[in-house]
């Protein structure tokens, strides 16, 4: 039985079919677009109708294949969401995360409510784009749009409302709001009355795996479709990757490897210490009653904006020359914090390596090689640093590491990061969160029994590499300067 994933990333989005064929998956791009971000002055919005329109044309295509899908599901990245009125059109261009206009909102929140208060009712960790930021930040700068409005949807949300006419939120993508109550199961009524934010425009919470509605008649006369049932899937990528991890254990660690980079693993309850808020980890919902305790990494957005750095010069690189420049650079000639505050916006990353190496007694790498080998063995030691955390505050002591996204395709940094961990890397599917959008949906349909079953399929249909650590010694020593460099323990944001 085949299903279609449309699964929406920073910086493009894909329609996939998938088929269910006696326990393997097969699985078709059926269409790929950019999600180009768009600048006005200096606000920083997403083009919504445009991803509708792609949305649009990933169903079309599926038209076009030997089997209409069962289902489908949508995912994407979190936090961002749009506003409606009460007639359900859309009031604004949702804003992008890296918006600068969140700047500062969260320390002014923190004058109202202390960070223990708001991590306790949440889980969630401090990031300054957290929906509630945002949505503080708009009633300060544009207070007639929360006055008007009549409800608020998160990205996937808005567009299965599009396509159904049925407005509802969806679990996983709700959590990271840092306005969801895991303990009441619901909206934290009490944020939202301390921050004056109206409780009404909230929506009830459903469960990934939860039939949502069906294409709406405007959507099947438009596109000639039948009213193909439409499903709450997991709907933060993110919670879609950890699904799609092919863990054999139930107790296992996942690095999702994209623009961010992910790092947790999944466990039965938030993890709500003292220690958990100190380290700025996050209790974000999982599938099936799951939560995922895990730690934002600034990830390979680093390196796709020097990229861009260098493009805007002139010069075009692909990735794979500029991983193969970086490997050609000496080892461990400067470390970067990557979760420094500095590298969150979109800008001259190379510039912004050179200070922060200038500001830690570091002599600034000079060339695009360098800088990329910079980038690529700090992401790795960090990551060893968030493992660690990570056994720490779930008390697991884990054997090796499951990375899973399009990052898995820079081997060198997944043969990096088994070594500075000093264990395997188990690495696939990089299409992690199509495919773990697809699990949940098969679930739904009683096409597999459950997420462990997934798990299973999913490990027998798509490869796993294994890199074994190497050069262990090298990188203990490697360690040691990263910490030192990136000033000790950089355990916040
Ligand atoms: C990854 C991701 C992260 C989230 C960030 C912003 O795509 O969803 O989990 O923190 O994007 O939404």
């Amino acid at each position: 039985m085949s299903v279609l994933a449309f699964d929406l990333g920073a910086s493009s989005g894909r329609a996939m079919l998938g088929r269910l064929n006696s326990r393997a998956i097969e699985m078709k791009e059926i269409h790929r677009f950019p999600n180009d971000p768009v600048r006005i002055g200096d606000r920083f919005q997403w083009d919504i109708l445009r991803l509708y329109h792609e949305i649009k044309q990933g169903l079309l295509r599926a038209k076009g294949e030997q089997e209409l899908p069962a289902s489908i599901g949508i995912d994407s990245w979190a936090v961002d969401f749009g506003l409606l009125d009460a007639r359900g059109e859309l009031l604004m261009n949702p804003y992008h995360y890296r918006d600068p206009a969140t700047e500062g909102v969260m320390e002014r929140v923190f004058r109202e409510i202390p960070p223990a208060e708001i991590f306790s009712r949440t889980g969630i960790q401090f990031l300054p784009f957290n929906s509630i930021y945002q949505l503080v930040s708009i009633q300060q700068l544009r207070p007639f749009l929360l006055q008007e409005a009549g409800s608020f949807l998160m990205i996937p949300d808005l567009l299965r409302y599009f396509l159904t006419g049925e407005m509802e939120s969806e679990f996983t993508n709700t959590t990271t709001t840092q306005l969801y109550n895991p303990a009441a199961r619901g909206w934290d009524e009490e944020l939202l009355r301390k921050l004056h934010l109206p409780s009404s425009i909230f929506h009830s919470v459903l469960q990934p795996g939860t039939l949502a509605g069906k294409l709406r008649e405007s959507v099947t006369g438009e596109l000639g479709l039948p009213p193909i049932p439409v499903y709450t899937v997991a709907e933060h990528d993110t919670a879609s990757a950890v699904a799609a991890v092919p863990a054999l254990e139930r107790s296992f660690a996942y690095l999702s490897c994209g623009t961010w980079s992910l790092m947790g693993t999944e466990v039965e309850r938030p993890v709500l210490t003292e220690r958990a808020r100190e380290l700025n980890f996050t209790n974000e919902g999982g599938v099936y009653g799951t939560f995922r305790l895990l730690k934002n990494i600034m990830g390979l957005w680093i390196l796709q904006e020097a990229k861009r750095s260098w493009e805007l010069e002139g010069v075009l690189y692909s990735y794979s020359e500029l991983v193969m420049m970086a490997e050609a650079e000496p080892a461990f000639a400067c470390f970067i914090d990557p979760d420094d505050p500095v590298f969150l916006p979109a800008g001259d990353m190379p510039k912004r390596i050179r200070e922060y190496a200038a500001r830690t007694n570091q002599k600034p790498p000079q060339t695009p090689g360098a800088i990329v080998r910079c980038i690529m063995e700090s992401l790795a030691l960090r990551y060893r640093q968030v493992l660690e955390l990570t056994e720490e505050l779930s008390g697991q002591a884990f054997k090796g590491l499951h990375m899973v996204g399009g990052g898995i395709h820079n081997e060198s940094l997944c043969q990096w990061t088994a070594n500075a961990i000093g264990r395997p890397v188990w690495a696939g599917p990089a299409e992690g969160s199509a495919v773990g959008n697809m699990a949940v949906q098969w679930i739904s349909l009683g096409e597999l029994s459950d997420i462990w079953e997934a798990r299973a399929v999913i490990r027998d249909s798509f490869e796993v590499r294994v890199y074994e650590p190497a050069d262990i010694p090298l990188w203990e020593e490697a360690y040691g300067l990263f910490k030192q460099r990136t000033g000790g323990n950089t355990i916040q944001q």
